[in-house]
């Protein structure tokens, strides 16, 4: 798919963690004004490094262009036009694994990833329907009289998944319907046929195939891009969240491409960039900050844990889906697992002593921005992605007594409530 880029549209270029060696030589290499040079289309343009964050160079379009594919290709230059060594930008970039994905600033966008170069450690994998998936008989039906949007979706799913609950979130409040797969966490034989491993996963019938959307986050974006074109077939959308691979810290990681962006033509948008900007960077933040904060809370103890575990196989309908034996083991092997994993959590995401206040901080970092809008929601009067998002996740851990918690000692429980009753308000559903 191909995007006009406008004088003074942004593309932001991922170039992997900064953490590793090469990625903070890299970093130390690219200074503001730096030229970078592209290939756009059919010849190779050269751009201005504008500014960066953790992960991402921001240039800016000079001229209005038609973007067909974009890649590095070889040359860095420095801001004097003076070129550095390019055999040694060539060597880092292709230790770094650089990827590059297009996403639009202001307009829309649509942006198909290139081929990879030799010199590029960088494997692009677009998630192709397949024509085949076992039969497996759904745990629930989730049926909206109202789903107008001609899809049959499948969610391969755990039930007090945060990201699964996000998708569910999701659905819920578009009125989607879907079926769902409650995935075994142990032996996780109804994905077997799935080369990403994680849940969620939910699965479009496409004709005579299925298109799997992987990951939350793409999933919610793919879906919105469209309803909001649904000319353009959900495959043709999935092609613009390629799978990126690229090694930070000496491993091999895996990132999809675009999540946190719709595919939207600009016309179709009636919301500002702003508001646009602030809804992704409230997504992100849902699932690099705010999901990490919920393990060491749930299962802070070992009382927690089993509390949190029983509730899991209360609402997850455990012991109508698995065999005892099954059920035991998930909550006696499970609690006492995420007992001791979220210890490790919490040094990893450098949470407070006292989890608890680390969970309230950023639930109330959300609450302000919320109150900020003066009205009921970050996207306003109706919820936004993030919106969305940010219940979603924190909807998996209703049960458990970290929540409870959080609605006596944070700001968040007004809003909590509304988007409760906003997401069940469309739950004219019948179960079946
Ligand atoms: N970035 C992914 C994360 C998904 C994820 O980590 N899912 C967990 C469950 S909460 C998972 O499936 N882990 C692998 C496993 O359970 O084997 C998303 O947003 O969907």
């Amino acid at each position: 798919m191909h995007a006009n880029l406008k004088k003074n549209d942004h593309i932001h270029i991922f170039i992997g963690s900064k953490t590793s060696t090469a990625n903070r030589e890299m970093h130390a290499n690219l200074k503001k004004n730096d030229h970078i040079h592209i290939f756009i289309g059919s010849k190779t343009s050269i751009y201005t490094l504008d500014c960066h964050d953790r992960h991402w160079w921001k240039i800016q379009i000079q001229t209005q262009t038609t973007v067909r594919s974009i890649c590095f290709e070889k040359h860095i230059t420095n801001s004097g036009a003076e070129r550095v060594n390019e055999s040694t930008n060539y060597l880092k970039l292709s230790v770094i694994g650089v990827s590059v994905g297009a996403v639009a600033g202001t307009g829309y966008s649509l942006y198909k990833l290139n081929k990879t170069t030799t010199h590029i450690l960088n494997e692009e994998i677009f998630i192709s329907p397949i024509d085949n998936i076992p039969e497996s008989i759904p745990s629930r039906q989730i049926l909206y009289d109202a789903d107008q949007s001609n899809l049959k979706l499948t969610l391969y799913q755990y039930q007090t998944c945060p990201f699964c609950c996000k998708v569910r979130a999701f659905l819920d409040y578009y009125g989607i319907s879907y079926d769902i797969i409650e995935v075994d966490p142990v032996l996780r034989q109804s994905i077997k046929w799935s080369t990403y491993k994680k849940v969620p996963i939910l699965v479009a019938n496409v004709g005579d195939s299925y298109q799997p959307l992987n990951d939350s986050s793409m999933i919610i974006s793919a879906l919105t891009s469209y309803m909001q074109d649904p000319k353009t077939s959900l495959t043709d959308i999935v092609k613009c969240y390629p799978l990126i691979s690229f090694v930070d810290n000496g491993s091999k990681k895996c990132d999809i491409m675009n999540k946190y962006f719709i595919m939207q033509h600009e016309e179709q948008s009636l919301r500002s960039k702003a508001e646009l900007d602030e809804e992704r960077k409230w997504r992100k933040w849902a699932d690099d900050v705010l999901v990490h904060t919920l393990s060491p809370n749930v299962y802070r103890t070992r009382t927690e844990a089993y509390q949190a575990f029983n509730w899991f196989s209360q609402t997850g309908d455990w012991e109508k889906l698995f065999p005892n034996w099954e059920r035991y083991m998930m909550i006696y092997v499970g609690a006492n697992a995420m007992w001791l994993i979220g210890k490790r959590l919490k040094t990893k995401y450098n949470l407070k002593e006292d989890v608890r206040l680390s969970l309230y901080e950023e639930c109330d970092k959300w609450a302000k921005a919320v109150k900020n809008t003066g009205r009921p929601f970050l996207g306003g009067m109706k919820p936004n992605l993030a919106d969305l998002s940010v219940y979603g996740i924190l909807s998996s851990i209703e049960g458990c007594d970290a929540f409870k918690d959080l609605l006596s000692h944070s700001n968040i429980g007004g809003w909590y409530v509304e988007m409760k009753n906003v997401v069940n308000s469309r739950k004219n559903m019948q179960i079946t």
